[in-house]
């Protein structure tokens, strides 16, 4: 290799593809360092593209986490559908994640069915390997190349970082070379006030009953910078129903305050500074149904 290509910079795009809970947001964070995307036991936690900033040697690699792909009913539903797909028709590396404890699921087949249909090339990972026996591994490779001819097969685990450095060098090495888009120290293009709103959003999904985290969405509505380096954040959590508000409030407005001081503790670590943070409930029966807030995170409100 010559000097030159030696000292050659390269960056480019990797989106992350795969079903609901496959663990991409698992997955971005842990190649970033950092918590950039939100992750949580439930199906369709991201809602929206995250992009994740990680550097491996000379290279950038700007992360796309996708919303997981699945059959859209509602508005909402196929404007993520739709921005997964933009995702991996813009990038330069399309990793498909399957959830190796999972198998080949309704979602999965529909994303290598899709990719086929595109002619997208693609990595395959069969992640939550802490969790199988290798040889369902290699049965459930063989089912997924019938469904696309992948380029290649990499076995991780996203949560306890199995196999994620070789995956990192190898994506890293199929970028295009070029500039860094990015400042090298920079971990996602996300603005603080949406990734405070999805920390938010994070430690509602939580620690409400199982229904509830899908009728209800956080904003951050105002950001103050303080004298003394701090910021007073305002944030609503708006929810479809007045039964619903009070749920998030709860006894005496405990469980708000406890959403409200978790999220504080894990976005003080996040952005390394002091914040005041100050939670409302409010009621917006079709907040999902509004053109603002598909705008505020980049959905496409007409998708089809
Ligand atoms: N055991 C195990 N659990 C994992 C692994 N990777 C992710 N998980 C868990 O799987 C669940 C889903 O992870 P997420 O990263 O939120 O999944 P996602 O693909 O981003 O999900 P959506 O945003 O809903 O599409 C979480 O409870 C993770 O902790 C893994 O390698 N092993
Ligand atoms: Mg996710």
């Amino acid at each position: 290799m010559s000097k030159q290509a030696q000292t050659e910079t390269r960056c480019g795009v990797v989106a992350v593809m795969g079903a609901p809970n496959a663990g991409k947001s698992t997955l971005v964070n842990r190649m970033v360092g950092s918590k950039v995307s939100i992750v949580s036991p439930k199906v369709q936690t991201t809602r929206t593209k995250v992009t994740g900033i990680a550097m491996e040697g000379r290279a950038q690699i700007i992360l796309l986490d996708t919303p997981g792909v699945f059959a859209p009913k509602r508005r909402l539903d196929r404007a993520m559908v739709d921005a997964a797909w933009r995702s991996a028709g813009d990038a330069d590396v399309v990793l498909v994640l399957v959830d190796a404890r999972r198998g080949l699921d309704e979602e999965t087949q529909a994303i290598a069915a899709g990719l086929a249909q595109r002619k997208i090339a693609a990595a395959l990972a069969l992640n939550k390997i802490d969790l199988v026996k290798p040889p369902a591994l290699l049965a459930l490779t063989a089912k997924l190349n019938e469904l696309h001819k992948f380029t290649d097969t990499f076995m991780i685990s996203a949560e306890n970082g199995d196999g994620v450095a070789d995956l990192k060098r190898e994506l890293a090495g199929r970028l295009p070379q070029g500039p860094f888009l990015y400042p090298e120290d920079d971990l996602t293009d996300m603005p603080a006030r949406l990734l405070a709103a999805e920390v938010t959003r994070e430690h509602a999904f939580r620690q409400l009953r199982e229904e509830l985290p899908y009728s209800l969405t956080v904003e951050t509505e105002s950001w103050e910078e303080q004298k003394d380096g701090s910021a007073k954040v305002n944030q609503v959590v708006f929810v479809r129903k007045e039964g619903q508000r009070k749920i998030v409030i709860g006894e005496g407005g405990a469980r708000i305050k406890a959403i409200g001081s978790a999220s504080r503790a894990e976005l003080q670590r996040i952005l390394e500074r002091k914040l005041h943070l100050f939670l409302h409930v409010k009621v917006s029966e079709k907040w999902d149904e509004e053109r603002d807030y598909f705008k505020s995170w980049g959905l496409e409100y007409d998708a089809k």
